[in-house]
């Protein structure tokens, strides 16, 4: 039979135990190391494919990325939901692209503290200068990075060039 080891008490009064350090690989085996840095957001299905280019560049600096679908204007709470927790799921750039009206970056830059580049998209009428006004004018303090119209290659690009120049946390 197996002796079972006697828990260790405190030795005096009010004396508090040092907690015991799990190994790294069994503390941070959930973690997943592929997790994105990167979060592509864009309002519309239809912005796909103007958006192409920011997956491609990120592919091609071997970035790992996501991309979602959400509006500001037809789905606000998946909006704010996504931005708030961005940062704290490992995400280090959003970049956010919608045509017309465009309030997405902008309301991204509200809810985060990461970088937010913003790229306007070409609609139907305007010639994308509604998204770009929308994208570029930012309130002080609200920053939104304003790439060219349709311009998604340089925004993926540009949130390359953050991630491979920040300093390393801490
Ligand atoms: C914006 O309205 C979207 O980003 C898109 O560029 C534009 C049109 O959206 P759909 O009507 O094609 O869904 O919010």
């Amino acid at each position: 039979m197996s002796e079972v080891e006697e828990p260790k008490m405190p030795e005096r009064e009010g004396e508090v135990e040092t907690a015991t350090m799990p190994d790294p690989e069994s503390a941070f085996g959930d973690v997943d190391v592929d997790q994105p840095l990167v979060g592509i957001i864009m309002g519309s299905e239809s912005d796909k494919p103007k958006m192409e280019g920011a997956g491609k560049a990120l592919e091609e600096a071997g970035i790992r990325f996501e991309e979602r679908v959400m509006s500001a204007h037809r789905t606000p709470d998946v909006v704010t939901d996504y931005c708030k927790n961005a940062q704290m799921r490992g995400l280090r750039v959003i970049i956010a692209g919608a045509g017309m009206s465009a309030a997405l970056p902008g309301v991204a830059a509200a809810h985060t503290a990461l970088p937010v580049i913003g790229v306007p998209i070409a609609g139907k009428n305007l010639g994308g200068m509604d998204a770009l006004l929308s994208i570029a004018q930012m309130p002080p303090g609200v920053p939104v990075g304003c790439m060219a119209v349709d311009g998604s290659k340089n925004a993926g690009v540009y949130a390359a060039r953050i991630i491979n120049t920040a300093a390393p946390a801490g």
